[in-house]
């Protein structure tokens, strides 16, 4: 007995302790071997997963009131919120037409091709940011005939640049959608009530041919960093097919808000996404990435404006988002993030042929603020999600399935 003790004892001391991982989560990377997920949990997380993520949020949604449900009237991709000697302001397209979105071939001079066909830019007032009040005229016209933007003017980016206001948009002509040709082109005013003055010039062109963005600049979205005005953009080369991008988004910088534009020599400087959500975070820029490519639905961060990495993967984000940043043109190399902003919602889950709404979303994207509700990942859904169109598996696919079964499915013992 003695002699067992003491082997016990012996072996006891000089065995290595065995490494549990401790249900405290350790806040110093341990030191003893781990898994590869529990490294990276360290190296490129955080040892408090979202909850401690200051760029991890999930959104809630909530309805505006103030926007009339007018008869083949949308509303979509809002700018930036700004606010403005106490009024919240923000910018969008509207398209009032006498019909729904027919699609290219149909499209006439007053049949809409697309939700965001012969629309105009309209902006809408707000004391906070739930009620609206949308002024009775578009704030920004389509530009006459042959112009950049007489066919439709959309998907504004505002700018803050010296006490006056911008807003850079999509200018399409003679038509908008598939192979159109869509620079950038600007407006400016005094007073965010405008009035709005056209700058004769497009200030942002797509690219050469062959190149990731040579037919179109879409969703442009300025933010000021390091003294001068940024302006990402999403862009898409004309040819269609897999071996091309479809979107990518990329950066182009001046020093006067109509330009000229130089674009960073690494474009584009995001490789998934669609609408554009570009915002000032801490030295760095933070962006939303949602919809398309491999890293959709993510925030990223690029310390330098132009280098992207993932900082979280995030849920059913905004559809286009336009947050209040309050220090989106501030240039203090201290960005704060923001709590909320505006989205659009197709009600019918379509994207290009029906009409959008505004919706408000809510969120924790801020480092001066905590809400902890906003920081809760596992998000759950009810039926109705998985069997809404778009999301259901179609009658089509149900009968191919079955009918195919006995080809694709191999024996579990063989
Ligand atoms: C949007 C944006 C751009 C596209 C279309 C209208 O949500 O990505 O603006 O061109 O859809």
């Amino acid at each position: 007995m003695k002699i067992f003790l003491l082997v016990i004892l012996f072996v006891g001391i000089h065995l290595p302790v065995l490494a549990v991982f401790p249900g405290v989560i350790p806040s110093e990377k341990p030191d003893f071997p781990m898994s590869i997920a529990m490294e990276r949990l360290y190296d490129e997380w955080n040892p408090h997963e979202d909850r401690a993520n200051e760029l991890y949020s999930n959104f809630k949604y909530s309805p505006l009131k103030g926007f009339d449900d007018i008869p083949f009237t949308s509303r979509r991709d809002p700018t930036k919120v700004i606010k403005h000697d106490g009024l919240f302001h923000v910018w969008y397209t509207r398209r009032s037409t006498t019909c729904d979105p027919v699609g290219l071939k149909l499209a006439t001079d007053d049949k809409p091709a697309t939700d965001w066909d012969l629309a105009d830019i309209w902006h809408a007032v707000s004391s906070n940011g739930v009620d609206w009040i949308e002024d009775k005229l578009p704030a920004v016209k389509r530009p006459p005939k042959p112009e950049y933007g007489s066919r439709s003017i959309c998907t504004p980016g505002i700018l803050v640049w010296k006490n006056k206001f911008y807003l850079y948009f999509q200018a399409y002509a003679p038509m908008v959608g598939g192979t159109a040709y869509c620079p950038v082109r600007v407006a400016s005013a005094d007073s965010p009530f405008g009035p709005w003055v056209h700058y004769p010039e497009p200030v942002i062109l797509p690219g050469p041919e062959g190149s990731w963005n040579n037919i179109k600049i879409n969703d442009p979205c300025p933010l000021v960093y390091k003294n001068k005005i940024y302006i990402y953009y999403k862009g898409a080369p004309i040819e269609r097919g897999n071996e091309y991008i479809i979107r990518m988004q990329g950066v182009s910088m001046a020093s006067d808000p109509f330009g000229p534009f130089y674009e960073s020599n690494i474009n584009p400087v995001i490789n998934s996404g669609h609408e554009t959500c570009m915002f000032p975070w801490k030295d760095g820029v933070a962006a939303i990435v949602a919809l398309d490519g491999p890293e959709k639905n993510t925030i990223q961060y690029a310390p330098d404006g132009e280098r992207f990495k993932i900082i979280s993967k995030i849920q059913v984000p905004p559809v286009a988002p336009g947050p209040y940043c309050e220090d989106a043109f501030l240039n203090n190399i201290n960005g704060t993030g923001f709590l909320w902003g505006l989205c659009h919602i197709n009600p019918d889950g379509g994207g290009a042929v029906n009409k959008s709404i505004l919706a408000r979303f809510d969120c924790d994207l801020s480092s001066k603020y905590d809400h902890k509700p906003f920081k809760r990942n596992n998000l759950r859904f009810n039926k109705n999600t998985y069997l809404q169109s778009g999301v259901k598996l179609s009658e089509g696919w149900v009968t191919r399935i079955k009918n195919e079964r006995k080809n694709v499915d191999n024996e579990t013992i063989r």
